[in-house]
């Protein structure tokens, strides 16, 4: 009887009737009941010339496909449940076992003047077998996705699989790239960006199924963006640094070698008399996301204003104050500069009073690594036969994040 059947009733619960014998017959019945069409009741009852007074075994095989009935091993009926096969999914749901020695009833009628009490009913076992030497079950269907990525250059990302059926036996893949100086893929199905390119990873099944991402390989995460970030581009000190723009009291900015962050040059803005002046680099063709940028800095303090900012990005202008005094090199950090419209302009901005300065030195650009929020498996359980494979996907969020791996699993 179908374990569910306090939840949808009969027939719903569905009912295998493993054998039943009636009053003074010399046979046995086997029978399937369940809900067809509509829900309404369907019976399929097959009967076995059998003398019930003598030792038997009775016994029914079940598995995906059929519902087999047998006297002493010898077959009598199938019955077809495949995927639910005439209404049947209630024989692809547990079921519990029930003995009863019933008198009486809708079927075999009330007890009269021939029924022979006491009544017995003898069964010396009752056994369930779970085939464990089933035929292995073919794959039908394989895919990978995502059918196409983008990897920043260091990142890794998975592919994730999908086997029909989901419990096909054998799901093994092969993993290989078509260019693994550019994106090289694992065992499991992870991709490394190495260089700039593109490249095709083809996972490849035991029965020899293929399905493929295209990936393309960006210079993008941690790449600096800046033109001469470091000034040390130039190798004499000039008014304007390579790369830089400058807008305001231009003569007040320049490179310098008076103590550098790095090796001989740093940016600097200094006057002797009150003056306003902007050091920067607009930034175009950049790939929309979320960037970060970082300067080393010193100040003299006392400034009307003095920031390191970034601005016409798509958001509001964001300013780091340096307008206090910051006598040592010290690296400071703008995060989160959410870039939506392909260009940026970032620089250092000081509305100065006399002798007021401003140093800056190996400033940097780039866009963020994406952090992981959330980890999953794509299943929590999972039963697996002795001698299949099965596939276990692995689900970050968000599916960019930039490094698809943690600490103990195997990386190449
Ligand atoms: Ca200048
Ligand atoms: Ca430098």
């Amino acid at each position: 009887m179908g374990s569910n059947f306090s939840q949808v009733g009969w027939p719903k619960c569905g009912e295998i009737d493993i054998f039943e014998h009636l009053n003074s017959e010399t046979l046995v019945h086997g029978t399937p009941h369940w809900a067809g069409a509509n829900e309404v009741h369907v019976q399929d009852g097959t009967t076995y010339n059998v003398d019930v007074t003598q030792w038997h075994v009775y016994s029914v095989t079940w598995d995906s496909n059929y519902i087999k009935w047998y006297v002493d091993d010898i077959l009598y009926k199938q019955f077809r449940i495949t995927d639910g096969y005439n209404y049947t999914a209630e024989y692809h749901l547990p079921h519990y076992i029930l003995i009863n020695l019933p008198i009486g009833g809708d079927w075999p009628g009330s007890p009269d003047a021939t029924t022979v009490l006491p009544a017995t009913m003898y069964c010396d076992y009752i056994r369930v077998y779970k085939n464990t030497n089933t035929t292995p079950i073919t794959i039908t269907g394989f895919s990978t996705s995502p059918s196409s990525l983008n990897l920043n250059l260091g990142s890794k990302q998975v592919i994730n699989t999908t086997f029909t059926p989901s419990d096909a036996t054998n799901q093994i893949v092969n993993w290989t790239s078509s260019n693994a100086a550019v994106a090289k893929v694992n065992n499991w199905g992870m991709i490394t960006g190495v260089s700039i390119g593109t490249a095709t990873i083809t996972g490849k099944t035991s029965d020899g199924r293929t399905s493929t991402c295209s990936v393309t390989v960006q210079n993008l995460a941690n790449i600096n963006k800046l033109v001469n970030g470091n000034f040390e581009a130039n190798t004499a000190v000039t008014q304007t640094p390579t790369g830089w723009n400058e807008w305001g009291s231009v003569a007040t900015a320049q490179n310098s070698t008076a103590s550098p962050h790095s090796p001989n040059y740093k940016g600097t803005q200094s006057g002797t008399a009150p003056f306003e002046v902007a050091v920067s680099q607009t930034l175009t063709g950049l790939a929309n996301g979320n960037y970060t940028m970082k300067a080393w800095v010193r100040s003299s303090g006392g400034q009307t204003w003095a920031t390191m900012y970034a601005k016409g990005y798509g958001g509001s202008d964001i300013n780091y104050s340096i307008a206090s005094s910051i006598p040592n090199w010290t690296q400071v950090q703008i995060n989160n500069i959410k870039v939506t419209t392909n260009t940026c302009e970032v620089g250092f901005y000081q509305s100065g009073l006399a002798n007021n300065f401003i140093d800056y030195d190996d400033v940097e650009f780039y866009l963020s690594p994406v952090s992981i929020t959330a980890f999953t498996f794509s299943q929590n359980t999972m039963t697996i036969p002795i001698g299949s494979s099965r596939v276990i996907n692995t689900i970050f969020t968000p599916n960019n994040a930039s490094n698809q791996t943690y600490p103990g699993l195997p990386v190449i």
